[in-house]
């Protein structure tokens, strides 16, 4: 008894002894005093906007708070006005977005006096890639939150509700109001009857928080479901089929978001099965849709192994069909023209098509950058990304403003993030992770955002003692010993990680299909030449690098000017693109004046050594976080340094085999032999 008071007494007096598990994201915040609302009427999203601030309001104890839900000047969408007392938006999610953003500034001190917000996308959502027995491709946090492998499969449970109502508070919170519930590689049986009624059940809850949900849909299906034998698109049987299947889903989900679809891409079968192009493809099952409001989202993410330059594919297959797609069909296109590397160029699509809207994709998974080992803040590569000129309409045509109707006008605007939640207790593995599912959601909204900003935010929201002061002196402590170092550390990361796994241009140097480790002599002769590593490095006597000029591939044109000419030369392309546009001579000297080979090395000699400063850092900082984090952070921290050291001493020792040039003598040597390097599975090295 004794002992139980003495735990109860600790617990009562220090919120840093108990731990946190991290389940509640960066919605740790509780109360500080009472609000009364005036919601000027009822509905179950101002109910739970009304909610949210009376639970989580750290404003002045007994304020009123009016929500005022008409058109306004300045609001457009799902924005929002905050204004002393008073929330205004034109819609009810507007208020529930208003209603976050305004604990969000109390909890982390930011202003709140009069501030109107739009959001940029309208359509801000999380492709999951959750199969339907509960696995998730590319997953690293644990099985599916929507699907289950048991013979129950099907049945919802309370528990699932809970969960799936977190999932969409975390998400509303940050605005993001679309999830697409299965995975791209889908499998027909989501249209069936059975999972439909799950993916309602799941809708129903979703809705309460403004997220509407979407189905990725396999082209074939009406050949697996019962339909015609064929599934060509031009086929009427087809197209009526389609028709029935969306008449069908809006009668169970009235607000049904509508498809994502991959299509001929890695072995999904597609219009070009049967003779016919994407536009047919995608026309034939938008027109399905359009009666009801719902919306096709077409993968551009086209490669085939004949191409010499995968790179290149998908604007070669897209650019002419511009404006042959209907209405209500967007493009979705990754970042980059590859495939979620650590750094690439924006793929040459973004901007390049004019006539058809576009909405990007990324990769919130670390499947490239460490899975949920690495500690990488992606913030800074899709800033990277949204803020890139692509000058396809005169300067200034950032990637984000030819996506978001400012350049091109665009009936459906959109952004994907692929997911990176799973069951683990605290959603996405490694706790840090969990900035990339809210980076996402702010820079949807904002991609004007720094991703500075954004780390700033969720530092506050996840790791501060809410007990603090705002103001004291504990806190300026608190911002300059963690928060302030902390914020470097993640606003370097995705640098740290492209030094330490592909610096300079290089891509896709990963050991077969894992993703995890390195692999650049990963060539067996029974694997596809685009699936192996050397397609990509092309390392030689000669040198290194993919030549994409116009004396190799010439994907370089896929881009506009001056944008094309800086990159083709290799005197303007800059260092971290050089080896993506061109095949350099060991001895090229790059800008900082060393050769091409001494710089390869220093780079990843530099990543190495910049994840031993993080997990130094993070040795020291113990005293601000609860011991479950800092240590699983720790653990974290020390695999992520290990698998480091792996992948330079794999690359170096690897690529010396043709440079023949020695180390530089300031670069610490590699500890490693290749000869194990090359016969173990990377990811048990350092497990
Ligand atoms: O990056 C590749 C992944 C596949 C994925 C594919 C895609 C869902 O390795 O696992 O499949 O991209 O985006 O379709």
């Amino acid at each position: 008894m004794k002992r139980f008071v003495a735990i109860f007494i600790l617990l009562c007096f220090s919120s840093f002894l108990y731990a946190e598990d991290g389940h509640q994201l960066w919605l740790r915040a509780h109360n500080t005093g009472t609000v009364r609302v005036q919601p000027h009427r009822r509905s179950s999203l101002l109910n739970l906007a009304e909610h949210e601030l009376r639970t989580g309001w750290r404003g002045k104890p007994g304020a009123v708070v009016q929500f005022n839900v008409k058109p306004d000047k300045d609001i457009k969408g799902d924005g929002f006005k905050l204004e002393c007392g008073r929330i205004t938006a034109r819609t009810e999610a507007g208020i529930l977005y208003g209603a976050f953003d305004l604990m969000r500034r109390q909890q982390t001190g930011q202003s709140t006096i009069t501030i109107a917000t739009n959001p940029s996308y309208e359509r801000r959502i999380l492709n999951h890639w959750d199969n339907l027995n509960g696995s998730i491709e590319r997953g690293y946090a644990g099985r599916s939150i929507f699907w289950r492998n048991e013979k129950d499969s099907l049945t919802v449970t309370d528990a699932d509700r809970t969960l799936w109502r977190e999932y969409g508070r975390a998400n509303a919170s940050v605005g993001i109001n679309g999830a697409v519930l299965n995975n791209v590689n889908a499998s027909p049986l989501i249209l069936s009857v059975a999972y439909l009624k799950k993916a309602k059940a799941i809708a129903d809850v979703l809705r309460t928080y403004g997220i509407k949900v979407y189905l990725s849909v396999n082209f074939a299906s009406p050949t697996r479901l019962g339909g015609p034998s064929t599934a060509d698109p031009l086929n009427p049987a087809v197209a009526q089929w389609w028709q029935a299947k969306a008449k069908e889903i809006y009668r169970m989900i009235p607000d049904f978001g509508g498809f994502l679809i991959k299509a001929n891409s890695e072995g999904q079968p597609g219009p070009q099965n049967y003779g016919r192009s994407h536009a047919d493809g995608a026309n034939m099952i938008a027109d399905a849709l359009k009666p009801f409001g719902g919306i096709v989202m077409w993968r551009a993410f086209v490669y085939s192994s004949t191409n010499k330059d995968r790179a290149g594919q998908a604007y070669q297959e897209f650019v002419p069909f511009d404006g042959k797609f209907h209405d209500n069909v967007i493009v979705q296109v990754k970042n980059g023209p590859v495939d979620f590397q650590p750094r690439e160029p924006f793929s040459p699509l973004l901007g390049a098509l004019k006539k058809t809207p576009l909405m990007l994709e990324f990769q919130i998974t670390q499947e490239y950058l460490g899975q949920s080992n690495h500690l990488v803040f992606l913030s800074t590569m899709w800033e990277e990304c949204l803020k890139s000129d692509t000058y396809q309409a005169g300067v200034g045509s950032t990637v984000a403003r030819c996506t978001d109707g400012s350049v091109y006008p665009q009936k459906i605007t959109a952004i994907a993030g692929v997911a990176n939640i799973g069951l683990d207790t605290n959603w996405c593995g490694h706790h840090f992770a969990q900035a990339n599912w809210y980076a996402f959601g702010r820079l949807a909204w904002n991609p004007e955002l720094t991703s500075a900003q954004i780390a700033d935010e969720w530092i506050r929201l996840t790791f501060a003692d809410y007990d603090t002061q705002s103001g004291s002196q504990k806190m300026a402590r608190w911002e300059q010993e963690f928060l302030k170092p902390v914020k470097g550390m993640m606003l370097e990361s995705r640098e740290a990680a492209v030094n330490y796994m592909m610096p300079l241009g290089l891509h896709h140097l990963f050991s077969a299909y894992e993703h995890y480790g390195p692999g650049p002599w990963f060539a067996p002769k029974n694997v596809r030449p685009d699936w192996t590593p050397p397609y990509y490095h092309k390392a030689d006597s000669a040198g290194i690098g993919f030549d994409r000029t116009i004396q190799g591939s010439n994907s370089v044109s896929q881009y506009s000017e001056p944008l094309r000419s800086r990159l083709a030369n290799v005197q303007t392309c800059p260092d971290e693109y050089i080896l993506w546009f061109h095949h350099l001579p060991w001895d090229f000297k790059t800008k900082r004046g060393v050769t091409l080979w001494d710089d390869i090395c220093y780079h990843y000699d530099k990543g190495v050594k910049q994840t031993a400063g993080f997990q130094t850092l993070w040795n020291t900082l113990q005293e601000y976080v609860d011991t479950q984090r800092f240590i699983h952070t720790q653990a974290k921290l020390q695999r992520q340094h290990l698998d480091a050291q792996v992948w330079k001493d794999a690359c170096l020792l690897y690529f010396q085999q043709f440079s023949k040039r020695p180390f530089p003598s300031d670069v610490i040597p590699p500890i490693y032999q290749l000869e194990y390097l090359m016969h173990t599975d990377p990811r048990r090295i350092t497990e």
